[in-house]
């Protein structure tokens, strides 16, 4: 089977769709979306939302990075597991997919937008968007205190969301220390080697993160 992926790096849904990949090791062909022709107007034809990651798998298009590991999921059932064969634990586990793109992808989201302009700026330095960070952080603090990965016993689905939705979180609006649950949580993440793979090749775009990336860390 020959997998498209229009993706780009820096991308941190494209990074959560690349985790998948390399945890799978399930190959791609990488189509880089940088604006120039073909692969800019193939996306733009293939999904006019013009939103990335998308795939093209032996002629069949999968959008939204969870919909593509699902779609992997299904189509490679002999490579390692993300969502458990026990439907209680599928659910917990796509049950935290959807808190990291939502509260803590989505918050971060809106004050990168906010920053540069793509989105009306409050006048209170997006205080709606760093209190629900701020809260996700806290819960998550808890749930994480006991455990490794997010849901379930293994690395999965959930955890595929969570390192990129924590690394750019924190670039925008920082772990604070006493939630040391989470921050370790966050090492655990970026030190996984299909992640790190992922944050490697987005490495030489760093200098595009909008609100500035470290540069001595991560
Ligand atoms: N809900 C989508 C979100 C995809 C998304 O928003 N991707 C961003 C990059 S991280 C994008 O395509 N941005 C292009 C734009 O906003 O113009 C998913 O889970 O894949």
């Amino acid at each position: 089977m020959t997998i498209a992926l229009y993706e780009h790096p820096l991308s941190s849904y494209v990074q959560k769709a690349k985790t998948a990949f390399y945890e799978k090791g399930i190959a791609f062909e990488s189509k880089m979306i940088d604006g120039s022709d073909p692969v800019a107007s193939e996306w733009a034809t293939l999904w006019p939302l013009r939103r990335f990651p998308v795939i093209v798998a032996d002629g069949e298009f999968v959008f939204e990075a969870t919909g593509i590991i699902e779609y992997l999921e299904a189509r490679f059932p002999q490579t390692p597991r993300l969502i458990p064969a026990d439907p209680r634990v599928a659910a917990e586990v796509r049950m935290w997919d959807r808190f990291f793109d939502n509260y803590v992808s989505y918050p971060q989201g809106r004050l990168v937008l906010m920053a540069i302009g793509r989105e009306p700026d409050d006048g209170k330095g997006g205080a709606a968007w760093t209190s629900m960070l701020e809260t996700s952080y806290a819960l998550l603090d808890q749930r994480m205190a006991d455990r490794t990965w997010a849901a379930g016993e293994s690395f999965s689905l959930a955890d595929c969301a969570a390192a990129p939705a924590l690394l750019y979180a924190d670039w925008t609006h920082p772990v604070p220390e006493r939630f040391a649950a989470v921050r370790a949580y966050r090492g655990r993440l970026l030190a996984r080697p299909s992640y790190a793979r992922a944050l490697d090749e987005a490495r030489p775009y760093r200098h595009m993160f909008p609100l500035g990336a470290p540069t001595d860390r991560d």
